[in-house]
């Protein structure tokens, strides 16, 4: 598929340490709709959305963080931030009691964007397994 041929190219520059789209988020160079941020997180609406909620978390700060697979002790804190910012993003958005939180990592599970984000989505009844 598309998803998957896209998948893989990124996938392919994922270690060129270059910057993603994301820094531009952080730098606010181009426009996103933020729903929560703090010192060390944004956390914004995803451009493709697959539920009423779908909203994307990640660290300000890269620091080597592509991807879950490449995470090292020192990322324990952020990882800890992150996932409890998830928590707050659902309560603000009114999906506290039905959510989900979504990885992706590497190109057989899609990961198009090599700055770790976690999705968090819900709004409607999600189904298991995921595709
Ligand atoms: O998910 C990467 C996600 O990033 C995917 O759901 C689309 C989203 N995306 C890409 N560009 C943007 C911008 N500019 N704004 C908001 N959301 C964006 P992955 O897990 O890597 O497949």
């Amino acid at each position: 598929s598309n998803e998957e041929a896209a998948a893989k190219a990124a996938a392919d520059t994922a270690d060129s340490g270059a910057p993603t789209i994301f820094d531009k988020i952080i730098a606010k160079e181009i426009p996103s709709t933020i729903v929560y941020e703090d010192e060390k997180v944004l956390a914004f609406r995803d451009i493709n959305p697959q539920a009423p909620v779908h909203v994307l978390i990640i660290p300000k700060i890269r620091d080597g963080l592509t991807q879950l697979g490449k995470a090292e002790l020192r990322h324990a804190d952020i990882l800890g931030h992150l996932l409890f910012a998830a928590k707050l993003v659902a309560e603000k958005e009114g999906i506290v009691d039905g959510f989900r939180v979504v990885i992706n990592n590497g190109a057989e599970a899609c990961q198009s964007v090599y700055h770790l984000h976690l999705h968090v989505i819900g709004g409607r009844q999600l189904k298991w397994p995921p595709g």
